[in-house]
């Protein structure tokens, strides 16, 4: 469904690059459908997702023989990786075995001597299964079906003009929407080529010879800070920024360097991108432009009791909801979760604050909980932090939020009650969780700011 074009495209011989590591169309097609042969047919499969062609291959086979794929950070710790193997019910790994219990249980996938032919895929069923945080407890598993993850890219293909003859160079992590589906998916989708750089390194993007690049706002702020290399973008056709939000001052220094505006888009896991600028239209900065084809959005008053929609007259702020084909079918084993995002035929409450201008330009002004926390493009929860912590015997009161940081727009910051070393507590959320999540800092406190009814009042914290 996804990938239906690929068998039949035009070969290329650079579809896919990944560091130094090239495979053409045909070759990727072939490695993929060894890999597909050698699936079990009675579960999805887990991907030990490095920045690799490994990686490609793996995730190519399972869409072309519709077996759901869960894409698992390398650096994802014990405690994440085993709640994400448990919960997705995974039967077999794919890629490099990492130390631990929980991926010594399943079976290694071994590619079959020939390939299978590409099957027929019900376009309704979970293709990806993308673990995403929540502001309390462990990552929940967004359900992406084919049709979904199909109707989300080629809506990107008509805003960015984007063809077969496009290169889109990027070096974000392959398990997440931006890079994973956006850059990889959208690319062998659309018959375009990609070049993965493997780390997002400013020289690494300036060498790749791309006429679109795809990165977060710390890695266009590292960009920025490298006017060399940031120059050498500007024979590209396409600078989109996405993931987290774009200052105003880093929009303007990019298009000082490179000679043209970045194009902002918007999305989420469940969502995938409903909101972008055109490549041919308007890029403003601090604006994530028009829901694109087939989204809808709409701004709901952020008090309770109030009903209706708020103006969108530029300024007045409403909690923004969105619905489409590229939203996700649900949480897996959470309905709870599920239930509390829909707002009823068919939108989904994102958590986003937002205003919309009389053109329809909408610009997120921020979000609703101060436990969601976004450090370079990646979306982190507090209370899955705060749990790990807790189970430190020197911490025994803790909260976790973002703090601004201008290279990766919020910074993890512990405050804790207790005692000891903070480097110790930096390193064991690390050997627990994936590294993005470490904190970048810790507070030892003597308590924690708490209202009458004994709430911690995370506002309070860094000011
Ligand atoms: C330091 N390190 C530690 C450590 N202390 N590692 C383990 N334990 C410790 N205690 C070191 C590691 O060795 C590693 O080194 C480095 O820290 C990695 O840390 P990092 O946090 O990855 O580095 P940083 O430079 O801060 O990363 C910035 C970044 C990254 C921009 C490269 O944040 C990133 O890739 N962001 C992209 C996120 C993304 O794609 N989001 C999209 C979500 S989808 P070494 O040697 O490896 O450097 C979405 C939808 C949409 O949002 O709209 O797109
Ligand atoms: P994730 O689920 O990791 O995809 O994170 C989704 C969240 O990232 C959204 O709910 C927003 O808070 C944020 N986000 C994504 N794109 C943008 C953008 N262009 N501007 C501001 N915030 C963004």
């Amino acid at each position: 469904m996804i990938l239906t074009s690929l068998t039949s495209a035009e070969d290329l011989d650079r579809a896919v690059a990944v560091g130094d590591d090239v495979l053409s169309r045909a070759d990727l097609v072939e490695r993929a459908g060894r890999f597909a042969a050698g699936l079990p047919d009675d579960g999805p499969v887990a991907v030990h997702a490095t920045a690799s062609i490994d990686t490609i291959v793996a995730v190519t086979g399972c869409l072309l023989a519709g077996v759901p794929v869960v894409p698992v950070p390398p650096d994802a710790g014990p405690a994440e990786r085993g709640h994400v193997l448990r919960d997705s019910g995974a039967t077999a790994w794919a890629g490099d075995r990492p130390d631990g219990a929980e991926v010594a249980a399943l079976p290694p996938v071994r590619p079959a001597a020939s390939a299978a032919a590409p099957r027929e895929v019900d376009p309704e069923q979970t293709a990806m299964l993308l673990y995403t945080s929540g502001t309390t407890g462990a990552p929940k598993g967004a359900q992406l079906s084919g049709r979904a993850i199909a109707s989300g890219l080629d809506a990107l293909f008509e805003v960015w003009d984007w063809t077969p003859g496009d290169t889109v160079a990027h070096g974000l992590p392959l398990f997440h929407v931006h890079g994973l589906i956006l850059g990889v998916l959208g690319s062998l989708r659309r018959g375009s080529r990609v070049v993965h750089t493997v780390k997002p390194q400013p020289a690494r993007y300036a060498a790749a010879g791309a006429s679109m690049y795809f990165a977060v706002p710390t890695v266009w702020n590292r960009i920025a800070d490298d006017p060399t290399s940031a120059r050498a973008l500007g024979s590209a056709r396409l600078l989109v920024s996405g993931s987290a939000p774009l200052p105003a001052s880093l929009f303007e220094r990019i298009a000082g360097l490179t000679g043209q505006a970045p194009v902002e888009r918007y999305g989420m896991t469940e969502t995938m991108i409903t909101l972008s600028a055109r490549a041919a239209g308007e890029r403003r900065a601090g604006w994530v432009g028009l829901p694109v084809p087939g989204a809808e959005t709409r701004l709901v008053p952020a008090g309770d009791g109030e009903t209706g929609e708020v103006p969108g007259d530029g300024e007045t702020v409403g909690r923004l909801e969105v619905r489409g084909p590229m939203l996700f079918s649900g949480y897996l084993n959470r309905p709870d979760a599920d239930a509390e995002c829909r707002a009823g035929d068919g939108w989904f409450r994102t958590g986003d604050l937002a205003v919309r201008d009389a053109g329809g330009f909408h610009r997120i002004v921020g979000r609703e909980s101060t436990d969601l926390i976004k450090s370079g493009g990646y979306r982190i929860g507090s209370g899955e932090i705060e749990a790990v912590l807790l189970d430190h015997p020197s911490v025994s009161e803790v909260a976790v939020v973002g703090l601004p940081d201008p290279d990766l727009g919020q910074k993890i910051v512990a405050f804790v009650v207790g005692d000891g070393d903070g480097q110790a507590l930096v390193d064991h959320v690390a050997s627990q969780l994936s590294w993005h999540k470490r904190p970048r800092e810790v507070v030892f406190v003597d308590a924690l700011p708490r209202n009458p009814m004994g709430k911690v009042q995370k506002k309070l914290l860094g000011r």
